[in-house]
């Protein structure tokens, strides 16, 4: 069985180690393009040592996202922005990898820091959030989502397509579809936040329409050789939600349609997250155990997970392949340093550049 430090291979990619940098946004962006802080936030991850760094949500349209703070990937010079980033973490032996999203009825909302919330409808900066049905997430996202057209559906599709277009042309390696947290395509799958009478909402056939033709169709156009992966909301831990069994054959779906890896979290489809079991460390990975024995992929999960033993028995054990990272690293981003030292492991080699490994080999 591999470990913490064991390579992973997908289609044409090698992972250095198991230990990957979850998506995190961090609102810095203007206008969706990046600047000096995603080069450097990113890059001291790269500098750290884990083996696969994704990059934050970033919208497919500049109603895509979730703060005006967010990055995109809605035109070409949003594209170029990301060279230099993908140049230094490939350059530091990591895997550079982008996840592309959808906000939906979250989107036109606050940094966190400055809120949290919908901005005020006359926010120069907010716009009409959109979503499968006319029903607003609540709480401190109480605005009604206009409900979309076909036209809009797929006009998403298209956007979505174009942005891992993008991503493709500037040299990612590796692309997430972010259908979790309740953002637009989650959204559609989930009966919380979708009401529609149409081809998109009611059946799970019809729930699952969303993210099975967007994903087909990123699919065209994203490399063969290259892991097309999902972040997919499969619980949201309230009364109201698909069953697990749903959420299950949606990832066998999506597997039919070109899936290579899931990356397996939650719906966050409603304001009361009181039951979900934050305590617990990686409380999701007998969920995505169950998932990826069940579908038969390759599969990571994210949410608490920090201990270095724990998250290397995880890996021993085969309950997950991929740990995905978020907090953690973001507080420690030589966690993978300080992993190896607290499993009592000869610092493997590929870890830290030769500048740092020089002075802090044992
Ligand atoms: C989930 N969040 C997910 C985000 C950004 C904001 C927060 C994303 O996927 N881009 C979350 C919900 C509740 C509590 C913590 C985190």
């Amino acid at each position: 069985m591999p470990d913490l430090f064991s390579e992973f291979r997908i289609k044409s990619v090698t992972l250095r180690n198991r230990i990957a940098v979850s998506p995190m946004c961090q609102y810095s962006a203007t206008d969706g393009m990046v600047n000096d802080w995603h080069l450097v936030h990113l890059g001291a991850l790269a500098r750290g040592g884990s083996g696969l760094i994704v990059a934050e949500a970033t919208g497919v349209s500049p109603e895509g996202r979730i703060t005006p703070g967010c990055t995109g990937l809605w035109n070409d010079a949003q594209a170029e922005g990301w060279r230099p980033i993908i140049r230094f973490i490939e350059e530091h032996g990591a895997v550079p990898g982008i996840q592309i999203a959808h906000a939906g009825r979250k989107g036109s909302a606050a940094r966190p820091w400055e809120g949290d919330c919908h901005l005020a409808i006359d926010d120069s900066q907010a716009w009409q959030p959109v979503g499968p049905s006319p029903i607003a997430f609540g709480g401190i996202l109480p605005r009604v989502p206009h409900e979309m057209t076909l036209q809009e559906i797929a006009r998403v599709r298209a956007d979505f397509v174009a942005a891992a277009q993008r991503a493709r042309d500037v040299g990612f390696k590796w692309l997430t579809l972010h259908f979790a947290h309740g953002y637009l395509a989650q959204s559609f799958f989930s009966p919380l936040a979708n009401q529609r009478t149409d081809d998109y909402g009611g059946s799970f056939e019809n729930r699952a329409r969303f993210i099975l033709e967007t994903l087909a169709a990123v699919r065209e156009v994203w490399p063969d050789h290259l892991p097309l992966t999902a972040r997919v909301g499969v619980l949201d831990y309230v009364e109201g939600e698909q069953p697990m069994e749903e959420s299950i054959e949606l990832i066998r779906r999506m597997k039919a349609a070109g899936l290579d890896f899931i990356d397996v979290s939650m719906g966050f489809n409603t304001p009361d997250v009181s039951r979900v079991p934050w305590g617990e460390h990686a409380f999701l990975a007998p969920i995505a155990q169950r998932i990826g024995r069940e579908v038969g992929l390759p599969t990571a999960t994210s949410w608490n997970i920090n201990d270095p033993v724990k998250t290397d028995e995880l890996i021993r054990t085969g309950q997950i392949d991929l740990a995905m990272i978020a907090r953690a690293l973001l507080s420690d981003p030589h966690w993978p340093y300080h992993a190896a030292q607290a499993l009592g492991r000869e610092l493997p080699q590929n870890v830290l550049p030769p500048p740092y490994a020089f002075w802090l080999k044992r």
